[in-house]
């Protein structure tokens, strides 16, 4: 096995094999919170231990581990040369892995669930920051990593163009350091000297603020990847072209540039910001819908190209003739479904106005479960499908399988979410243990809720085929197996414009951006009359501490 697959391959493990686990943390999850009688059910700690793990794997495990596999793996192969580098990747790795282990073992020993966004003035165990600091820290190895590959290139390559999803996934490596510097700087100034017991009271706000600059900027940072597959691997796989290979890259720029200074839109019922700077948050969050937009575009009219060139006729008979039995073409339409019906979400949850109808409900969780567990997720098991021959050089068992298996996901996060965002209007809160539902108003709720747990089996049921299908292609015969191709432009760039080949003028746009719209927030923090409380410790019994009592 070529040596960059063995990272490759390493990173997804991690991603994959935690990520069954946490998928049956989630089913139990929303089995504990129906009407129905569940296991642990009177042990409402056990529930936010578990909401905790779930949401740190999936959100901070999952998504680092595949990124970074994805990233090596596309290094590897769209510039064509071993990656440089590979040591300290592999440092890096085992960094994030004893971060995550760190993390995983304090929330197990019920001493932290604070839950993935850990908003102070909740406090927990010191390990699980630190646990959680080592793993976001330690991937900022892979952001060195792929901008030293994306350099190194284009130092011996002088004047090409750099292959779209080298650029795509360096962007995405950029977009990671500015996200993941909010919650850093929160960790190391706020959280975990608190948790030591290094000061006294906790900085509530700013530290909510402080997260809010990670808070929208990561959700993108989870759906680079997938928009990567969406532009370099789909067309190839539907086989026909890209529309555009300008279109892809200036998707990328945008998401660069817009995604972080809007992040404010998850703090409009929080009072320690203005409603001035929630505007102009609210208003930069229309400019994120942007690129998703060029993107539902560009997919589209690839794979209308591909259809056409197969024999599609008329205005939509090119849908038919597409490959519906490969497993990016399946993941692709399906994942546009649920992007179309989140995306649709995601627009009342930025409107100034709307937001407060649905703030802390089910929507929400309805919301980024639908986006991200569906459209994003999907494309990850479609991404592993089409790398695991060639990192592992055994062809896929099998491909009707793995559609099978994809459909499930699709079907179960559908019968998830759909009843979630209903009851979320009803004005369910999120993120609670345990609902009487002996309530009328409550009990009306009943039926949507029982249906979502079938929706969180359904789900379950997938995860196990994802690994099914992985590790009986892992363990299957040896065979010639095509090396990876990335899709090809209808008008394959000769030259491209520096702007759309480097980063250096979009991070110095970005960090104007974010002085307009986060330098008086954070700043009023250092001169304004603090406001620092008590913070509240979570053990597994929830005993008030010392400041409480
Ligand atoms: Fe979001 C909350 C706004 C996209 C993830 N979001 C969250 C949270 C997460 C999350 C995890 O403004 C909760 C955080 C927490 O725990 O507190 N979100 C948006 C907006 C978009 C958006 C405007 N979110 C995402 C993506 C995520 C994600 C992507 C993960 C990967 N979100 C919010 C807001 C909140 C929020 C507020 C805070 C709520 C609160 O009060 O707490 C946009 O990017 C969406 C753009 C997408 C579109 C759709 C375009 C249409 C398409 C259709 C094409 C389809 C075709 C096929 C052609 C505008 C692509 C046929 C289609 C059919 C439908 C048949
Ligand atoms: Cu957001």
């Amino acid at each position: 096995m070529h040596k960059s697959s063995r990272l490759a391959l390493y990173h997804f493990w991690v991603a994959f094999g935690l990520f069954a686990p946490a998928a049956l943390l989630g089913a139990w999850q929303m089995w504990t919170r129906s009407p129905l009688p569940a296991p642990l059910h009177d042990h409402p700690n056990a529930y936010y231990a578990s909401v905790t793990l779930h949401g740190t794997i999936m959100a901070y495990v999952l998504t680092t581990f595949f990124a970074m596999g994805f990233g090596y793996a596309i290094a590897a192969t769209s510039l064509g040369r071993p990656i440089r580098g590979e040591k300290a990747a592999w440092i890096g790795f085992a960094i994030c892995l004893a971060g995550t282990l760190m993390a995983a073992a304090s929330v197990v020993s019920g001493k932290a669930s604070v839950l993935y966004t850990f908003y102070p003035p909740l406090l927990a165990s010191p390990w699980y920051y630190v646990g959680a600091f080592l793993l976001i820290g330690g991937s900022m190895i892979w952001v060195v990593l792929m901008s030293i590959n994306m350099r190194a290139w284009k130092r011996d390559n002088p004047g090409q163009p750099l292959p779209l999803a080298m650029f795509a996934i360096t962007a995405t490596a950029y977009l990671w350091a500015w996200a993941a510097s909010g919650v850093l700087l929160e960790l190391i100034c706020i959280l975990i000297p608190r948790a030591f017991g290094w000061t006294d009271l906790i900085d509530a706000a700013l530290g909510r603020t402080l997260f809010s600059v990670t808070l929208h900027a990561i959700v993108y940072f989870w759906l680079m990847p997938a928009y990567i597959a969406f532009y370099t691997l789909v067309p190839q796989a539907a086989g026909g072209r890209l529309y555009s290979d300008t279109m892809g890259r200036l998707t990328f720029i945008m998401f660069l540039v817009f995604s972080v200074p809007v992040g404010m839109h998850h703090l409009f019922a929080d009072p320690e910001h203005g409603s001035g700077f929630k505007f102009v948050q609210s208003f930069l969050t229309f400019l994120v819908a942007l690129p998703t937009l060029v993107t539902a575009f560009s997919v589209s009219a690839s794979l209308e190209i591909a259809g056409r060139h197969r024999g599609g006729r008329g205005r939509l008979g090119w849908i038919r003739t597409l490959p519906w039995n490969k497993p990016m073409v399946l993941a692709v339409g399906l994942s546009l479904i649920m992007l179309g019906l989140g995306g649709f979400g995601g627009i009342i949850n930025m409107s100034y106005a709307m937001n407060a109808m649905i703030h802390n409900t089910s929507w929400v969780t309805a919301h980024f479960h639908l986006i991200f567990g569906g459209t994003v997720v999907i494309m990850y098991f479609a991404i592993a499908y089409e790398m695991w021959p060639r990192i592992t050089g055994k062809p896929l068992r099998s491909e009707r399988l793995a559609c099978c298996q994809l459909w499930l996901w699709c079907i179960g996060i559908l019968i998830v979410t759909i009843p979630w965002h209903i009851t979320g209007l009803m004005g369910q809160p999120r993120r609670v243990a345990i609902f009487d539902y002996h309530i009328p108003t409550v009990a009306r709720m009943g039926p949507l809720v029982i249906a979502s747990v079938i929706g969180g089996f359904v789900l379950l049921l997938s995860a196990l085929l994802l690994l099914v299908v992985l590790i009986r292609s892992q363990f299957g015969e040896r065979a010639v197996v095509e090396p990876m191709r990335y899709a090809l432009a209808v008008n394959p760039p000769r030259h491209v414009p520096v702007a759309l080949n480097s980063f250096g003028v979009w991070n110095a746009i970005l960090l104007a951006l974010m002085i307009a719209a986060y330098g008086y927030p954070i700043g009023q923090f250092f001169f304004l009359k603090p406001h620092k409380v008590p913070a509240i410790e979570v053990t597994s019994q929830s005993i008030p501490t010392q400041e409480m009592r």
